[in-house]
């Protein structure tokens, strides 16, 4: 069902207090900052962040300054989840001895889509099957951006980094994009999401469902790279809204094991509309984006039979083949 705070794009609820406070050395734009931003207003002053390097690391953290406003913990780029379970079994002895106070302390990682679906992916594994109660969360900019922009495994088909240049022999990323939401709700954890930080209220709503629920909870959060994804600096939210709309990235929930659509549309908007604004897809064939466009259009109408709707219409044009037993118009008031 459509959300009713979808057409919410800035957010006078949240709190004016910064966690992440301003100074530090982000690009201009980045959508990644912007997320972090409104994560951190979700979750509060009583957390405690593990976060792996990448860019937010980097630019956050300049020695001997730090814009971080809540108790942070610099990891390796492989490890913030191994380190939060530390946290998060450290809190509970602490607590049970009587050492500190009993009340709720969040424990949350933070890493980019290198950190999280290359090299940080054994340790997550590991802290989602032994159980920890944290939150993590990742920051998906599609590459290693921190570094010069290289492919990830987070990389979309097709986009042009450093190490899948676009060019004679290759056009840019060979493989699809890794499907992490999936590859952590096969751990059966109580929660899993994806959010954008052009509809703030669906994610601050995820973060504070992820930090509250028991046990581990992910959050996957799309944030758009204006240097890595060639584009202006003032895009970033409108492309991460039109991932939405596209299909590209769209807005899910897997709570207990049910899929649930956070953002539902009845008519996606073209794919080529989203990959022709960025000069990381450039050259990139009319095949290639028909191509893309049938796998976006096959793997949302796969989320909607997860998401319990039934198959009613046939498809035409762009619409999905699936259509929703409670139908809602979609993009009727979505302003830019
Ligand atoms: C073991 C190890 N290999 C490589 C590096 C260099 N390195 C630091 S950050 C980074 C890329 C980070 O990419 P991502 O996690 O996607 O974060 P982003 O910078 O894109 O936000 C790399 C390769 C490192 N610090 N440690
Ligand atoms: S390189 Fe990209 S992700 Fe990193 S700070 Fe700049 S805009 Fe943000
Ligand atoms: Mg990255």
């Amino acid at each position: 069902m459509l959300m009713n705070n979808a057409n919410v794009y800035a957010v006078k609820t949240l709190t004016s207090k910064e966690y992440l406070a301003p100074g530090h050395r982000a690009c201009s734009g980045c959508g990644q900052a912007v997320a972090v931003r409104m994560v951190q207003k979700a979750l509060g002053r009583n957390v405690v962040m593990a976060c792996a390097t990448g860019c937010m690391e980097v630019v956050s953290t300049p020695f001997p300054q730090s814009s971080w406003e809540v108790p942070w913990i610099h990891v390796a780029f492989e490890n913030a989840a191994a380190v939060a379970s530390g946290v998060e079994a450290g809190l509970k002895a602490l607590k049970r001895k009587g050492k500190i106070e009993n009340k709720k302390i969040t424990v949350a990682a933070m890493a980019g889509d290198g950190g999280t679906a290359d090299i940080g992916l054994q340790a997550l594994s590991g802290a989602l099957e032994r159980g920890h109660d944290f939150l993590y969360i990742c920051y998906d900019n599609e590459a290693y951006m921190n570094t010069g922009v290289q492919r990830s495994s987070a990389t979309p088909y097709g986009a042009s980094t450093t190490t899948s240049p676009s060019g004679k022999v290759q056009r840019g990323q060979p493989t699809w994009k890794k499907n992490m939401p999936d590859i952590v709700a096969a751990h059966g954890i109580n929660y899993v999401a994806t959010a954008s930080p052009s509809y703030p209220l669906d994610l601050v709503e995820k973060v504070k469902k992820g930090a509250e629920l028991e046990g581990p909870a992910y959050l996957h959060v799309l944030s758009p790279c204006p240097p890595g994804w060639g584009v202006p600096s003032d895009a970033a939210i409108k492309l991460a809204r039109l991932a939405v709309q596209t299909g590209v990235f769209p807005l899910y929930e897997i709570e207990k094991g049910k899929h649930k659509i956070t953002l539902d549309f009845e008519e996606l908007s073209p794919v080529g509309d989203y990959l022709k604004a960025q000069g990381r897809f450039r050259g990139m064939t009319p095949e290639t984006i028909e191509l893309i466009q049938e796998r976006v259009l096959r793997e949302w109408d796969k989320l909607k039979e997860k998401s319990e709707v039934r198959t009613t219409a046939k498809k035409t044009g762009l619409k999905s083949n699936i259509v929703k037993e409670d139908k809602v118009p979609v993009k009727t008031g979505m302003k830019e």
